[in-house]
């Protein structure tokens, strides 16, 4: 098939196109550029959640009763889950296989797991690419589920509309931790697996530390609490997902948000690509590493003879 003809069944919703052009821009495969230029126009309608915690904290759990919920609200959901060590269908395996198999066979929900490839920042490379495809592709909601607690690893935070920060009873060192740096994490707290003791704990540990944020924020992030394995706490977080966009819709936040959005991941994406031509094009390569290891060279000479390397290089 060409990329035109993929990009055009793409739009129009065929199952099959879309995880043929999911896996054509994952492996970069001839054409993903084209096919990104093509679908990216159509995409921006999508509502986009992300979904991120320490790994084993419920997140795929999560994900699933969220999908079963905005299906009751008949919205088609598309999940994309960056967490090898648990994808969607690990816990399908282990859990309640036959819910899964439900959602399998249901064409308004579309469900993919994707290797990190060890990329900090929980989020693969290519993973916003596959958030805009899911998007074009005409879901009403986009979520990704990555794997993360601190600021660092919730990359997740600026590409997706809303962040949800799954943690469990007992994780209420690693909310300290964060401290006042907390807010900027997550739209949304859940505490997850509250059929555990401690969970109370767990939510008043958050609640403290969100208010130590300096100058107070016009708006504070709920804490709430999930059993995901019974269901229950999901219909709340169905209404916090829903008040946290109704907040970004109202005084141009939406627009900054995307804005925001669009900048970090050009960054992102000019970063990787500048320094994969750089490494390219750069000769001797390993005595260069060898050099600056041994204090040879400084990174400021290294970086201007990468830079040079690439203005010299033969158009790609
Ligand atoms: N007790 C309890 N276990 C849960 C709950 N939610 C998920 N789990 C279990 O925790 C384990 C990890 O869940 P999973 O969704 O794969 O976590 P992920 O790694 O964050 O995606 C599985 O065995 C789930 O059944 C919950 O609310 N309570
Ligand atoms: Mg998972």
């Amino acid at each position: 098939m060409k990329i035109d003809q993929l990009a055009r069944a793409v739009l129009e919703g065929e199952p099959r196109a879309l995880a043929r052009a999911i896996s054509v821009v994952e492996s970069g495969a001839e054409g993903a550029s084209h096919l990104i230029d093509l679908l990216y126009p159509h995409s921006g309608g999508a509502t986009t959640i992300g979904v991120t915690g320490a790994p084993g904290a419920g997140k795929s759990t999560l994900v699933d009763r969220l999908i079963e919920g905005l299906r009751a609200e008949e919205k088609s959901v598309a999940a994309v889950a960056i967490d090898p060590s648990s994808p969607f269908t690990g816990g399908a395996l282990l859990g309640d296989r036959v819910r899964m198999m439900r959602h399998h066979a249901d064409d308004g929900v579309f469900i993919r797991s994707m290797a990190n490839r060890g990329r900090f920042g929980g989020l693969a490379p290519t993973t916003r690419s596959v958030v805009h495809l899911l998007d074009a592709a005409g879901f009403d909601v986009v979520i990704v589920e990555t794997v993360g607690v601190g600021q660092a690893e919730v990359s997740v935070a600026g590409s997706t509309m809303s962040t949800v920060l799954v943690l469990v009873p007992g994780q209420g060192d690693a909310i300290q931790a964060l401290k006042a740096g907390v807010m900027e994490v997550a739209d949304i707290f859940v505490v997850n697996k509250a059929d555990r003791e401690g969970a109370d704990r767990m939510v008043s540990a958050i609640e403290s530390v969100l208010q130590l944020a300096d100058p107070l924020p016009d708006r504070t992030p709920p804490v709430l609490r999930t059993c995901a394995t019974r269901g229950d706490g999901i219909a709340p977080l169905l209404e916090a997902l829903d008040g946290h966009r109704a907040w970004l819709r109202k005084a141009k936040r939406l627009q900054d948000f995307r804005i925001a959005a669009a900048e970090e991941e050009l960054r992102d994406a000019l970063g990787h690509h500048l320094t994969d031509r750089a490494i390219a094009a750069l000769d001797e390569k390993e005595a260069w590493i060898e050099r600056l290891a041994s204090r040879e060279v400084a990174l400021p000479r290294l970086i201007r003879v990468a830079v040079r390397a690439i203005r010299d290089a033969p158009r790609p």
